[in-house]
């Protein structure tokens, strides 16, 4: 099975901004696809993504040039190739590459490449591309944690904590915990409506609503859990991604909602205050990328039961896990393929965050594609949870729909942990 011709070219992501499209085509007419995402509250260690940079061209966010290195060095260099390597063709991607961060062919080049290699071999085989990706052995319909209100990078800054997500702790099946979502965040939209606070939809979906401080949502969300006809604390718990590198100085955290300046130390005080007043089940992100001691030392103040998770933190490398594995950093690692730029090295980071007992979580990005390959992934690597913002637009609803596919497909083997998954946390 054996790649023909590999072809690249601009579309859009959920934001308008072009990003990569790449078709890999394959004996017997096989063609596989891959899109990629784009981020905005980006981790500094991320694999770069190549931009072309020319301010009358797309506000310089066109991707000509990463294009072009498809068609170009890419596509010579792979041409022949097994599509069923998946391995072999990565490495040899990485290595033609050269750098540690992907800048000189940029990640979002080698991630479409890589993803569409990946999706041609499914199709060979005659195989959904989870059972592809994970040899079979992916079973696991993740639990999603999913957007109500965004903040942060996401909607100007409106309020300063970037996600507020809802995690369903009882749902028995992957399908309940979308209809538990659908009757807060439609519960949700209502409160906003009577309290005269909607001001829009934030970049991944999630309420864009006016509110003077990020204590004020956590209330907000208690109240719409609890209008929704769910126990906040029981049946419903909240995940927050306080993505807390973009109100980090080297020195400062700083606050809009209300106005304040924090030392890690008091910035610390804040997050194990919020997880003991309202029902927190996760933390991502709740300190800077570049603040390492810190999160050990919040780690040793919060409730071992709570979820403390690493983006750009770790930026889904192996290297950065591996250290904070080290420093007991966090209990989990948020994955987002381009953070890293192949599916192999992706799939290694879930690997080795699981070995050491931590939790990941696959996820999507704040631009996004209607690409499903993050949907597959989750289920093949049986990662337990996913992350793809709210409960609208297309981009986002492509993914949660097509677990329910996925989940069908798997017919009785689809097993599903549900909020059980967060006691593999306390387990270590
Ligand atoms: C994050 C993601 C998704 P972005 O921080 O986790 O919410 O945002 O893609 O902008 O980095
Ligand atoms: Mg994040």
């Amino acid at each position: 099975m054996k790649i023909r011709s590999v072809e690249a070219f601009q579309i859009y992501d959920s934001r308008g901004n072009p990003t990569v499209e790449c078709l890999v085509n394959a004996d017997s007419g096989i063609t596989g696809v891959g899109r990629v995402p784009s981020g905005a509250s980006t981790g500094r260690y991320e694999a770069l993504e190549l931009r072309d940079g020319d301010p009358r061209r797309f506000r310089g966010l066109s991707v000509s040039t990463a294009i072009a290195h498809i068609q170009g060095e890419i596509a010579e260099l792979i041409v022949g190739h097994d599509v069923r390597d998946q391995r072999a063709v990565d490495l040899r991607l990485i290595e033609l590459d050269g750098t540690q961060n992907k800048s000189r062919l940029g990640a979002n080049a080698i991630l479409a490449v890589s993803m569409a290699v990946a999706d041609a071999a499914s199709k060979a085989a005659g195989k959904a591309l989870y059972e592809h990706l994970g040899n079979g052995h992916g079973d696991l319909l993740p639990l999603p944690e999913i957007q109500i209100v965004g903040g942060g990078a996401h909607a100007h800054r409106q309020v300063d904590v970037q996600d507020f997500l809802l995690v369903a702790m009882n749902a028995a099946s992957y399908e309940e915990s979308l209809k538990v979502t659908y009757d807060v965040y439609r519960a949700a939209g209502d409160l906003l409506l009577q309290q005269g606070r909607t001001a829009g939809v934030a970049d991944e979906g999630g309420y864009w609503p006016s509110f003077e401080t990020n204590d004020a949502v956590l209330d907000f969300m208690v109240e719409a859990i609890a209008a929704a006809g769910y126990a906040p604390g029981r049946d419903c718990m909240i995940s927050l991604d306080i993505a807390a590198s973009d109100l980090y100085d080297g020195e400062y955290y700083s606050f809009l909602a209300p106005e304040r300046r924090y030392t890690s130390d008091e910035f610390i005080d804040l997050i194990v205050d919020w997880c003991r007043r309202y029902p927190i089940i996760s933390v991502e992100d709740p300190l800077a990328d570049s603040d390492w001691a810190a999160w050990t030392r919040l780690g040793d103040r919060l409730d071992a039961r709570v979820q403390i998770v690493g983006d750009d933190l770790f930026t889904t490398n192996e290297r950065r896990i591996r250290k904070g594995i080290d420093r007991h950093s966090a209990n989990a690692v948020l994955i987002k393929p381009n953070q890293i730029g192949t599916v192999t090295e992706t799939i290694a980071a879930i690997e080795l965050t699981r070995e050491c007992g931590w939790l990941p979580i696959v996820s999507a990005r704040s631009g996004e594609t209607e690409d499903t390959f993050i949907a597959h992934l989750a289920v093949a690597t049986n990662a337990g949870q996913i992350k793809v913002g709210s409960f609208s637009r297309g981009e986002r609803m492509a993914k949660w729909n097509e677990l329910i596919r996925i989940g069908r497909g798997l017919g009785r083997r689809a097993q599903f942990e549900g909020g059980r998954i967060f006691e593999r946390i306390l387990r270590r």
